[in-house]
């Protein structure tokens, strides 16, 4: 998937958000600037104190969203990288983890911000990784997206404001 087309989302009146920021610890480096990269994202939009919790792997990522969206917070973002290797476990993994992740947010009504890497090679998770030299930030671009949906979705819930 090109990273060309992605849009640049204007976010208002988000800081009163409760925003959590959920972690994979598989490929440190990428991982790193996954979590650097959200965590400026939220600095930007004045989200002072997300909860952040780092979990094994990337397929421990929907399990642990589900439980957070049931406990109030506005909005989730998920973080992981998954590398092809020779077997078909990267085939599993990848489709657990997204499928898990959209269910949680059509399930619960609660945004999951998809920032999770899915690349044949580290080079390439490197290149998305919002480290000096990369040319994506998806940490950012995660966080970004599933806050500009929570602020949509408090738009309609209360529409006489
Ligand atoms: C087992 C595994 C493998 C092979 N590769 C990755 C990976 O590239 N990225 C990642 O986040 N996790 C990986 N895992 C671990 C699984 O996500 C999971 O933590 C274990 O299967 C235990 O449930």
């Amino acid at each position: 998937m090109s990273g060309k087309g992605a849009p640049e989302l204007t976010v208002k009146n988000c800081g009163d958000l409760r925003v959590a920021v959920i972690a994979a610890q598989w490929h440190t480096q990428v991982m790193d600037g996954l979590v650097e990269g959200a965590l400026r994202a939220l600095t930007e939009l004045g989200i002072d104190e997300p909860t952040v919790l780092r979990v094994p792997g990337s397929f421990e990522l929907p399990v642990v969203a589900k439980v957070l969206a049931g406990r109030g917070y506005d909005a989730i973002v998920a973080l992981g990288v998954i590398i092809r290797g020779g077997t078909p476990h990267f085939e599993y993994v990848s489709h657990g983890v997204t499928a898990g992740l959209t269910q949680v947010s059509v399930d619960t009504g609660v945004p999951v911000g998809f920032g999770v890497l899915t690349c044949d090679t580290e080079e390439q998770a490197l290149d998305r990784a919002g480290l000096p030299g990369s040319n994506e930030d998806k940490g950012h671009e995660a966080v970004t997206a599933a806050v500009a949906t929570a602020t949509i979705l408090r738009s309609v819930s209360e529409p006489w404001r």
